[in-house]
């Protein structure tokens, strides 16, 4: 059964043992980031905790964070295990569900219009030392392609400005961008709902790089098996989750730009002051007793690493070629930065072919470093990746480097002046790591077969404890 909200996830995490409740009053100011980042210090991704701050800054609301920080927490949140991810991922976006309307909508409970609408509702922390301001940092934009009226979901941190205005920062490529730009250049404004603590399949998907023209909402009803139920606006031509806990509505209005930053992205270092697009927001609507959820964002690991295993999933599913066994966006890579693949290589060419794959995914479109190995080597554990590397790999043959294509924007080490311009052109390379196939090379090590076998059956006779 699929979670009805974002609540009965929260209950199924903790059921699970996977959240620690912070009982006592924290600062909204630095104290939630430095716990935040406590939390990965002591012991990694996989063993953060869920923290749910019942008392973040003296507010009654309070604010979840890193819930969908582990691989057993974001598998949870489509309802299977993390070896199963991949394939389950790719079998239920083919069949996306579209959203039904409906009338009666816990999110509408409480409904703020006017002079009444005041975002210091919410307790929005300022994570770290040098971050300009509080920034909302799981924030789902919803909005509709002036054109075509296609519906658009995607995540896209927010500086609180002031009681009625977000600001937002979506790269050039992001589908909100491209659709701001349409309606901006016939002069119109551009509607944004903003839904808040929502249904994990909601989160999964606004974050996943589906290609252009895909509905969000309808890959998280094919993700949770149901469609997800939204209500209209009050104020905007938009729906939006009824089970959301908090919705902004507002707009965004051309040639209208704000100075914000710098905020410490989730490549790890702080971004500049830029004058960037802001949402005036009209109305805010939310449930009784809402609850706030966020992400921390820091270099890896951090929870945006397995929001993004999201588009190692979809890069997977979107690789038009055949042979690709396993993928992997590691850790340090922030999950869009290296790809490693494994494939059954049947032809030479192959290895260098699926990087180009990959690299042309829509997806893939952050992977600065993809390496391809065979299928003998695990793409997630590097030590076999190294061995591969050393061992198969000749620079001078095997790797390939890519000039001036477009690059993940919050890459620090593009050049200067594509930065400035707002190209964010970068190189990217292919490490081919594979064996040939038609050229003699020598065999892998391995113990004699039946012996093996027979040490296995009767390990208990050596003493090796
Ligand atoms: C916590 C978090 C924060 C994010 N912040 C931003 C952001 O500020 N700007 C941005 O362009 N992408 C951001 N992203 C990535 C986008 O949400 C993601 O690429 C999404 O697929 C974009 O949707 P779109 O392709 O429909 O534009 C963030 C992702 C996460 C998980
Ligand atoms: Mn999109």
């Amino acid at each position: 059964m699929p979670y009805r909200d974002l609540r009965e996830f929260i209950a199924r995490v903790e059921q699970e043992g996977e959240l620690s409740r912070i009982k006592v009053e924290v600062d909204l100011a630095y104290e939630v980031g430095a716990i935040c980042s406590r939390n990965y210090d002591l012991g990694g991704l996989e063993h953060s905790r869920a923290l749910f701050f019942e008392r973040p800054g003296g507010y009654t609301v309070p604010l979840v964070v890193n819930l969908l920080g582990t691989a057993k927490r974001y598998s949870m949140a489509i309802d299977t295990t993390p070896d199963r991810f991949t394939a389950e991922w790719a079998r239920r976006t083919k069949n996306p569900i579209e959203p039904v309307l409906v009338k009666d909508a816990p999110c509408k409970e409480n409904i703020h219009l006017g002079d009444e609408v005041d975002l210091l509702e919410l307790p929005i922390p300022i994570w770290n030392e040098k971050d300009g301001g509080p920034y909302v940092t799981l924030p789902h934009h919803i909005s509709k392609d002036p054109q075509t009226g296609q519906r658009n979901v995607g995540i896209y941190r927010s500086e609180l400005h002031d009681r009625k205005t977000l600001g937002i920062w979506a790269a050039t490529m992001r589908h909100i961008n491209m659709h701001w730009r349409k309606a901006h250049a016939r002069g119109e404004s551009f509607p944004v709902a903003v839904a808040i603590g929502v249904d994990p399949t909601i989160t999964l998907a606004a974050n996943a790089s589906f290609p252009h023209g895909t509905d969000e909402l309808a890959m998280a009803g094919g993700l949770r098996g149901r469609p997800i139920e939204v209500v209209p606006c009050e104020t905007i031509p938009l729906e939006v989750p009824a089970t959301a806990e908090f919705v902004l509505e507002g707009e965004v209005r051309p040639n209208a730009l704000r100075r914000e930053g710098p905020f410490g992205e989730g490549a790890g270092y702080y971004g500049e002051i830029a004058d960037l697009e802001f949402i005036e927001i009209k109305a805010i609507t939310h449930r009784n007793n809402p609850i706030h959820q966020a992400a921390y964002l820091r270099r890896p690991p951090s929870e945006v690493l397995s929001l993004k295993r999201c588009w190692e999933a979809e890069a997977f599913s979107q690789c038009p070629l055949p042979g690709l066994l396993k993928l992997n966006f590691p850790e340090g890579g922030c999950v869009g930065a290296i790809a490693i693949a494994s494939i059954k290589k049947t032809f030479d060419g192959q290895g260098k072919m699926m990087g180009m794959g990959i690299l042309g995914t829509q997806a893939g479109r952050s992977v600065k470093i993809v390496i391809v190995v065979d299928e003998d080597i695990d793409p997630f554990n590097l030590t076999d990746v190294l061995w591969a590397m050393s061992t198969r790999f000749q620079p001078e043959r095997d790797l390939e480097v890519i000039k001036d294509v477009t690059g993940w924007a919050l890459d620090p080490s593009i050049p200067m002046h594509s930065q400035e311009l707002g190209t964010n052109l970068v190189s990217k390379m292919i490490i081919d790591a594979t064996k040939p196939v038609k050229e003699p090379f020598p065999e892998v090590i391995s113990p004699k077969k039946d012996v093996m076998e027979k040490v296995i059956r009767e390990w208990q006779k050596y003493g090796i404890t």
